[in-house]
């Protein structure tokens, strides 16, 4: 057994918003990852996702029980000794086991120290009568003894218990098992499981349950089968839902749930700044881009905190941003990093990052496996730098001089037509004719895609 850790969450005050990233459980689950037959992120991955999301700011990681396999009990160590090191610099950050009601689950998570247990269970009819097949009086029962056993034994963990599905729970069944297990847990969730909530009903079901019971805290859930993920966070964390699942660019199962950086970027314009506390904002855009790395992608066009909002290929938005950047750009994406001084580079550059920053941010031409010679290059040359000397500017040189690389090229006719913007003030760089129709910026955008925007920059 475990040795009680000295960080105990009842010395902890929890900001009005407390991000539970769960991009190693929930993320876990996106088909994303599939497309490049990968099927899960490796240790390493994983250990550099939950660095960056410490850096960033975030208290709260979700991560499967160590039971799911030997693999996740190994990655589990990992990830709890890349949290330990961050302690002196960062603080402390609970790891927050998902297990199901069943004592073995609970056992490995114990075992492997984990700060927190986040229990679920089935509420909806559907799941009644086609997950677990148990009525109402069984899952009490099941459910009460188990955290009322772990509560006794082990008083420092922070224990959660889910209805999953609660969103198609009528809420007088949610209550009648809520009653019952309020009393041993420090946090109810509330998770839309199916993403079939609006949100008036969020609004509506946090109203009922913060009535109902006072004292306690709630946790967010949303999936975004209708496009709602986003939203009905907003509106749930703008009525007093203190806690809230997220994940890296929203992925999870089918499509996903609420992006962490989307929700931020969105509280920052509703200018609801107490939910932003401690959290590094203009980390945000390079979260985005190595999570995206991680899925062999480049940050989503709907993702808001990516490139795509400041890529601009009509003729006559081209004009009016020459004039003032406002017109077509109402938010300051700048201060969410979406600048190219926000992607650093250093020696600890993966392959990934710097594969990612020449081709999107760049514009070069290069596969993944010139991206990794590069890398080593890099490194090696970067080592040494003194303090006048620009990582970015090395890597420029290596990939030109050393690599021979070019940038995408671009039809003749179709240059000049894009212009992108990497922060707020940034000076246009290219001269803007305003007889360029929209449906011309389109097409270039659609047969060449961003790379071509982006190369066009240069
Ligand atoms: C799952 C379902 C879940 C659980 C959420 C929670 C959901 O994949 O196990 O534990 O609060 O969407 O209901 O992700
Ligand atoms: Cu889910």
């Amino acid at each position: 057994m475990s040795a009680v850790s000295p960080f105990q969450f009842k010395h902890y005050r929890p900001r009005p918003l407390e991000i539970i990233d769960t991009t190693l459980r929930e993320g876990s689950q996106t088909s994303l990852l599939h497309d490049h037959y990968k099927y899960f992120f490796n240790q390493n991955d994983k250990m550099e996702i939950a660095r960056a999301l410490i850096v960033f700011g975030v208290k709260f990681i979700e991560l499967f029980a160590p039971i799911v396999s030997a693999q996740e009990r190994d990655d589990f160590a990992a990830i709890k000794e890349v949290r330990d090191e961050l302690i002196m610099q960062k603080g402390y950050t609970f790891l927050l086991a998902h297990v199901r009601c069943h004592p073995d689950d609970v056992a490995s998570a114990i075992e492997a120290g984990a700060d927190g247990l986040n229990f679920y269970i089935g509420l909806s009819e559907a799941s009644r009568m086609y997950n677990h097949g148990k009525d109402f009086d069984n899952i009490i029962r099941q459910a009460c003894s188990l955290l009322e056993e772990v509560r006794r034994h082990h008083p420092h963990l922070i224990l959660r218990f889910s209805g999953e599905d609660a969103f198609r729970t009528p809420e007088p069944h949610l209550f009648r098992v809520y009653d019952q297990i309020v009393p041993f847990v420090d946090r109810l969730g509330t998770p839309d499981t199916v993403g079939v909530a609006t949100p008036m009903q969020v609004a509506q079901r946090i109203k009922a349950l913060r009535e109902r019971y006072p004292t306690m805290d709630f946790e967010g859930h949303f999936h975004d089968d209708r496009g709602f993920g986003l939203i009905n966070a907003l509106e749930a964390a703008k009525n007093g839902m203190r806690y809230m699942n997220t994940t890296l660019l929203g992925v999870g199962e089918r499509s996903g749930i609420t992006s962490m950086t989307a929700l931020f970027f969105n509280l920052y314009i509703d200018k609801a700044y107490d939910h932003l506390e401690g959290y590094n904002l203009r980390g945000s855009y390079p979260i985005n881009v190595m999570f995206a790395s991680k899925l062999k992608k480049l940050v989503p066009s709907k993702e808001p905190v990516s490139l795509t909002n400041r890529t601009h290929t009509a003729g006559v938005h081209q004009k009016a941003l020459l004039n003032n950047a406002g017109t077509y750009e109402a938010f300051p994406l700048d201060q969410f990093g979406v600048s190219e001084s926000e992607v650093l580079l250093g020696p600890l550059s993966g392959w990934n990052i710097i594969h990612y920053f020449l081709k999107e941010i760049k514009g070069y031409n290069l596969d993944e496996g010139t991206a990794r010679q590069i890398a080593t290059a890099f490194k090696d040359r970067v080592y040494n730098i003194g303090p006048h000397d620009s990582p970015t500017q090395i890597l420029i040189e290596i990939a030109e001089n050393q690599f021979g690389l070019s940038h995408i090229s671009v039809p003749e006719r179709f240059k000049d037509n894009i212009l992108q913007r990497m922060d707020a003030d940034a000076a246009a760089p290219l001269p803007a004719e305003a007889e360029l129709q929209d449906q011309l910026g389109s097409e270039i955008a659609e047969t060449y895609g961003r790379e071509a925007a982006v190369s066009l920059k240069r």
